[in-house]
């Protein structure tokens, strides 16, 4: 799946701003057929939920109606033209005027919609975006829409953040030419000081194919002909973490001398590798440090916004972060091409949190029902995660910076139906994209004793909570606990193990000189007891702090507007344990 990008045969329209916007409604059944009745205003990208103070709108569930009037340029004649929508959580219709041209499941990947047949360059016509927010235990994530006893529909789900919705990220138009580049693939390997770019470029009919790699000065270091080759970089300068290095891929089709359609793609020549317990990049061992993070801000929610894009990746910097884990959901494109092309390494994520009914039974890890079961999350379940895996691979294959597949966040792999569930998830993420590791973020229920599925993965990520969940407030019998379960699992497996949450609630400002909760001084001991035994176990190659920033959830008795276990806070200034973290992983920064 490209994205879509201004080439020498390819225009692109941005389509962000403020939109027409209104709440579905019984009154009015077919909302895309006239301008949008007694529609208010809504930004794009953003979430809309915050934006309005009315809580029937942020409290809405169903569709919801985004529309704008889009002119075609006039020179657009001959071409295909298409809509991008980069993502509408957790759902999206699209029509041009009275058609519906495209439909979608799943909130955080993107689609398109041809709609040439339906629109005349250099004329004006409707375009109208619904947006659903509805989970269901066949969606990823799940959730459950129940009743209340006054008669509102309210959406319950699994996981530990609001469930923001609506068009998060950019909508585009743009044309393509009809015979075109469909799809790029490159997987790139490092031999001695040669690095090799194997390229497969798909297309929509037969034509010559051909590839040019320019390094980043531009001048052309390799070339080739043919949908499908090798090239060979003699002197690479290698993709590293810290030291972003990309080429630029040129994908030309040709009729004769007639140039059909170029696509250019940045790639970074790098490997990736497990062995034994160690995470290699480019044959070196590779220690992670960073954070969970989230796609949350105040007013715009999930809503791609690049200010805090340039601005979080300072603070990584700043920090002495080298990577983050895309928790719990593929984060805008824009985003990775950042990290590409800043040298941050990513383990990507799907959007697969919550499939854990365990959670609901408190910290019994027992739940009512069992997590995988035709009537919980059974084959349609399950046929959606594939379906969501494929997309994240088909977007986010040529990413330098992913290094590794996250396929859920804390399933319950120690119920029976766990590896029936997974076996296949696992087979299908290696078939699509057998170059990266395959991971899963554990759940505290799951043990090295009773997991059912670590042996299927590469890596195992850890979500821990010793000092906090278990054991609040008594950090000597959190630190035994701990270290007795890490020597647990690299007893049992010989894996990288990497701790992919760990962290304590604090309030700015709330402070003591003992061990008490909620302080910013008890999440600074917290992580400091944890970096003690992470120091004293070898098998740990890597440690993601929950959570970078603080961030929105639904309500709850232990949520204080919000999840506050982020190290800065949601407006990004730092909690005392940014200084803690600094000093350690700054020293870090020779390891990698
Ligand atoms: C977890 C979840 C994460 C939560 C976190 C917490 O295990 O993976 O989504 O936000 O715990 O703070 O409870």
């Amino acid at each position: 799946m490209l994205k879509p990008r201004n080439t020498a045969t390819r225009e692109l329209v941005n389509l962000d701003g403020l939109w027409r916007f209104a709440v579905d409604t019984p009154a009015v059944p077919e909302p895309w057929r006239s301008v949008l009745h007694g529609a208010t205003e809504a930004a794009v990208p953003s979430s809309y939920n915050d934006l309005f103070v009315d809580p029937e709108i942020r409290d809405h569930v169903g569709w919801v109606w985004y529309q704008r009037t889009v002119r075609i340029p006039r020179g657009w004649a001959g071409g295909r033209v298409v809509v991008r929508v980069d993502a509408a959580t957790h759902a999206g219709k699209v029509y041009a005027g009275d058609r519906l041209v495209a439909e979608h499941q799943g909130g955080y990947t993107p689609f398109d919609a041809d709609i040439t047949e339906h629109v005349v360059a250099g004329e004006e016509f409707r375009l109208t975006i619904g947006v659903s927010n509805e989970l269901t235990n066949v969606t990823i994530p799940p959730g459950t829409v129940t009743m209340t006893q006054d008669g509102r529909r309210s959406q319950k789900y699994l996981h530990d953040f609001y469930n923001y919705a609506g068009l998060a990220r950019s909508v585009w138009l743009y044309s393509v030419p009809e015979t075109r580049i469909t799809d790029i693939t490159v997987v790139t390997d490092v031999d001695g000081a040669t690095g090799t770019v194997d390229y497969s470029v798909e297309t929509s009919a037969d034509a010559a194919v051909h590839v040019r790699l320019r390094d980043e000065t531009g001048a052309v270091v390799a070339t080739g002909d043919g949908a499908d080759g090798r090239l060979r970089v003699e002197n690479a300068v290698l993709w590293q973490p810290g030291a972003a290095y990309l080429y630029r891929l040129e994908a030309e089709l040709l009729e004769g001398d007639d140039l059909l359609d170029s696509y250019p793609l940045d790639i970074g020549i790098r490997t990736v590798k497990v062995r034994g317990t160690e995470f290699l990049i480019n044959g070196k061992p590779f220690y992670f440090t960073g954070f969970g993070k989230h796609e949350d801000s105040p007013v715009r929610g999930k809503g791609h916004d690049d200010a805090y894009l340039v601005h979080d990746f300072q603070l990584l910097d700043w920090i002495g972060a080298n990577s983050f884990r895309t928790s719990h959901y593929p984060y805008a494109e824009e985003v990775l091409e950042f990290a590409d092309r800043h040298g941050i390494v990513v383990v990507d994520e799907t959007a697969a949190v919550g499939l854990n009914l365990a959670v609901t039974g408190g910290l019994t890890g027992v739940g009512a029902k069992p997590t995988f079961s035709p009537e919980t999350f059974g084959d349609e379940t399950q046929a959606a995660h594939a379906q969501h895996i494929r997309e994240l691979v088909a977007r986010d294959k040529n990413h330098p910076s992913v290094v590794m597949w996250c396929l859920a966040n804390e399933p319950a792999s120690h119920e029976d139906g766990a590896r029936k569930y997974f076996e296949p998830l696992v087979s299908l993420a290696r078939s699509l994209d057998p170059t990266r590791p395959v991971t899963y973020s554990v759940v505290m229920f799951a043990t090295y004793r009773n997991d059912k599925i670590a042996d299927l993965f590469d890596v195992l990520s850890l979500n821990r909570y010793y000092g906090w969940y278990l054991d609040n407030g008594d950090l000597a019998s959190a630190e035994q606990k701990l270290e007795a379960e890490l020597r647990g699992w690299a007893e049992q497996f010989d894996k990288p193990l990497i701790m992919s949450e760990y962290g304590a609630d604090a309030m700015t400002g709330v402070r003591s000189v003992w061990d008490v909760p909620w302080t910013e001084d008890y999440q600074q001991s917290f992580l400091a007891m944890y970096h003690r035994v992470f120091d004293r176990i070898d098998a740990v190659t890597g440690e993601h702090v929950w959570n970078f920033a603080d961030f929105a959830t639904g309500p709850g008795i232990h949520r204080v507007d919000g999840n506050r276990k982020g190290v800065f806070t949601r407006d990004r200034k730092p909690k005392s344990a940014a200084h803690e973290l600094r000093t350690r992983w700054k020293r870090f920064a020779d390891r990698n």
